[in-house]
């Protein structure tokens, strides 16, 4: 079966529609809405790739998820070579993928010796050829289901990247055991924080439907190594707390019965209070009897609905939601409470740390936000039961364009925790700018913490939690909506993408992760290879120049966090300031003069941070107030590259349109319209950032740029 289609079959194919029976593909060439899972067969013009695959399928064991991996391997293969492999019942001949689940190395036959299956985790999987008796085969081996389905997809990914070889050999472990996307979905259908159309879980205060999205949507998470799914907002109002009641639980059951077919457990975001809004108790006290039993029956009543169910989220005692503050408890006797009620089943409890006070008055400058979360919590370090997480966001803060790594996540040595990332696009352009996350996350991934000598990246603290037993994880809130192409912005795709590639192996590149996509997405021709890759990677450096300028946050419009409002949360109750005044801004986080909170690093992180000479330059204002004449390691003042920074950054936003336009003929059509269209708000858009930033700090500081451009 020779690879060798032409670049652009994918615009000739028939429109499919998805049914739940079977995997039809395509829905739309032009639409997105295939993603990176189009299986549009190899560019022969940019040809850098072509080698014969075996034409037949033969399983070896008995899984659903098995069935899923040959289901998809067929299916991927029919569209990338145009003939339909065979499912054969024994690998008779050479010239077949061995789809296998093996138990134990006992097997006389095996073909993977005994220390090389004792490195395979539960979800991990090896690919290479073997030669049989009968000849010689291209071999996917794992010790589960789900990890044949990881291998399957790994296999399609190194086809079509061009690096799939006679000599192949691959043993891949995901770094952590829950690598998971949090929705914000409310029962309405609106999404907070979504900026690509509405839920494809709810409408109306009901669950939609057609599944047939829910399926497609569980595909495209497979496909890139994740495994658990929370489908509503941790905002848990009235409506949605009913989730776990009976009303609902049918329901979820059928939905999570779609994603189990994926490997992906289902999880359910729930209200802190619902012994008392669901419960008829008059209390939510954790120490409670009463609440205990009611959250006891209620875990087995959920159970009996969905037997693997994977446990609740919890956003408790945060911006406004009920926890256990109210009775005088803290959040571990929250949280174990929950816990307790989950453990006799299995289930997990993920509670989020991203507590702080939201009433805070702007005048004071003691209390510090970014703060919040380590003091909550790093108190309770050793007190959570087995089966709970803390949920840290990556950031002390929210998910802002720079920040520094939450020192929590360093802190914590006896506490299990998950990692939390977000997606969708909040403070990073809404999915109107172009803003690839990858570098931004692996960032975090490669800071190191120290909390066990040098080397204590983030990276390693996830995968020594999960090589000593413990639990680990991986979150994101989610980009996706019911828009055709998922995102909107269809190259914020990539940001969906890179996600899971990272949260199964943060050791891969922006950059290789970037072009698997494009090439999966797009094709690969070079020229488009290179500057759809070019253009993801420049983008966050592009987005973080033209609005907030060096790790201060914020500086947006209230409530919808869109465009520039320097002010907007400046004399706001949230914590989020600048204290920018006519000298300099930036806020004092040390701990000799300002909030203390650099010194909630392990050392010799607390000590760059603490020195304005060492720490990055890039969180300087996150850590120290700075005067607009001081000259940063560039020999430029702080307000000139203020004023630089904004101004190239909007000319490279306009770059990008140009960049984009040039590759109209090797484009689908409609894609090439709706990405150039965001492209061109954003430049648009860039120069207004540019232009109310720096005439902000023009007019606080005076001071004119020295190369005598328009400032109004
Ligand atoms: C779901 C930020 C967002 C809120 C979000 C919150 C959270 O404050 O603006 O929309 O609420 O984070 O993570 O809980």
């Amino acid at each position: 079966m020779q690879i060798a289609l032409k670049e652009r079959d994918f615009m000739k194919t028939n429109l499919g529609r998805s049914n739940m029976n079977t995997i039809n593909i395509r829905r739309h060439p032009d639409s997105g809405y295939d993603a990176w899972l189009a299986f549009a067969g190899i560019d022969k013009d940019g040809t850098i790739y072509s080698h014969t695959l075996p034409e037949s399928i033969y399983t070896f064991g008995r899984d659903p998820l098995l069935d899923t991996a040959r289901d998809e391997l067929k299916c991927a293969l029919k569209l990338l070579t145009g003939k339909m492999p065979k499912v054969v019942d024994s690998p008779a001949k050479s010239g077949s993928i061995l789809l296998e689940i093996l138990a134990g190395p006992v097997r006389t036959d095996s073909f993977v010796p005994e220390e090389e299956w004792n490195k395979l985790g539960s979800e991990g999987y090896i690919i290479k050829y073997c030669n049989t008796a009968s000849g010689k085969n291209l071999l996917i081996t794992a010790k589960t289901g789900a990890g044949v389905l990881y291998g399957v997809y790994a296999l399609l990914r190194l086809v079509q990247c061009g690096t799939l070889t006679q000599d192949i050999y691959l043993l891949e472990n995901p770094v952590t055991g829950l690598r998971m996307l949090n929705h914000w979905d409310n029962l309405d259908g609106k999404i907070e924080r979504g900026y690509a159309g509405s839920s494809i879980f709810f409408e109306d205060n009901k669950f939609i439907m057609d599944l047939s999205r829910i399926r497609d949507y569980a595909r495209l998470m497979a496909s890139i190594g994740l495994n658990a799914v929370v489908m509503n907002n941790v905002n848990v109002h009235k409506t949605e707390t009913n989730l776990i009641t009976s009303a609902f639980l049918p329901k979820v059951a059928k939905v999570a019965e779609i994603f189990r077919k994926y490997g992906i457990k289902t999880f359910l975001s729930i209200n802190y209070c619902s012994t008392m809004e669901i419960g008829k108790l008059d209390t939510a006290d954790p120490l409670d009897e009463g609440v205990k039993s009611w959250w006891a029956n209620k875990a087995k009543e959920i159970f009996e609905t969905i037997p693997d169910f994977g446990g609740f989220l919890v956003k408790a005692d945060s911006e406004f939601r009920p926890g256990p503050f109210t009775y005088g408890r803290n959040h571990a006797e929250g949280a174990n409470m929950l816990a307790a009620a989950l453990e006799p089943f299995g289930g997990l409890v993920i509670w989020r740390c991203f507590v702080y006070n939201c009433t805070q008055d702007w005048r004071d400058r003691v209390t510090d936000r970014a703060n919040a979360a380590y003091d909550n919590f790093m108190p309770l370090d050793g007190l959570f039961a087995d089966n709970v997480l803390l949920q840290i966001k990556s950031g002390p803060m929210d998910f802002q364009v720079r920040e520094p790594v939450s020192p929590l996540l360093g802190g914590l040595k006896k506490t299990n925790f998950v990692l939390e990332f977000q997606i969708t696009q909040e403070y990073t352009g809404q999915q109107r700018h172009l803003c690839y996350l990858a570098p931004l996350w692996k960032d975090v991934f490669d800071f190191d913490t120290y909390r066990d000598g040098a080397g204590s990246t983030i990276a390693s603290l996830l995968s020594g939690a999960a090589a000593s037993g413990r639990l680990s994880g991986i979150t994101a809130v989610a980009n996706i909506g019911n828009d055709m192409n998922w995102t909107g912005h269809d190259l914020a795709q990539a940001n969906f993408y890179c996600y899971g590639r990272l949260a199964w192996n943060p050791g891969l590149s922006s950059e290789e992760i970037a072009k698997e996509w494009v090439i999966q997405t797009f094709g690969c021709n070079p020229h488009l290879l290179d500057t759809i890759t070019g253009m993801l990677l420049e983008s966050h450096h592009i987005y973080e120049s033209y609005t907030s300028p060096l790790g201060i946050g914020w500086m947006v419009n209230p409530n919808q966090h869109y465009g520039p409002n320097v002010d907007g949360y400046e004399y706001s109750a949230w914590g989020t300031y600048h204290r920018a005044d006519h000298e300099g801004l930036g806020v004092d986080r040390t701990v000799a003069a300002g909030t203390g909170y650099a010194g909630r690093y392990n050392k010799p992180v607390s000590e760059l941070y603490e020195n304005p000479k060492t720490c990055p330059e890039e969180l300087l204002l996150f850590f120290h107030r700075v005067l607009y004449k001081q000259k940063l390691k560039s020999g430029k003042t702080l307000i000139q590259h203020i004023y630089d920074s904004h101004f190239e950054g909007t000319g490279k936003a306009e770059q990008l349109v140009i960049k984009w336009s040039g590759m109209k003929d090797l484009l689908p059509p409609q894609t090439f319209e709706r990405v150039l269209n965001r492209l061109a708000e954003q430049a648009k858009h860039s120069k207004e950032w540019c232009d109310v930033v720096n005439s902000y700090f023009y007019r606080k500081s005076g001071i004119p740029d020295n190369k005598g451009r328009q400032i109004y």
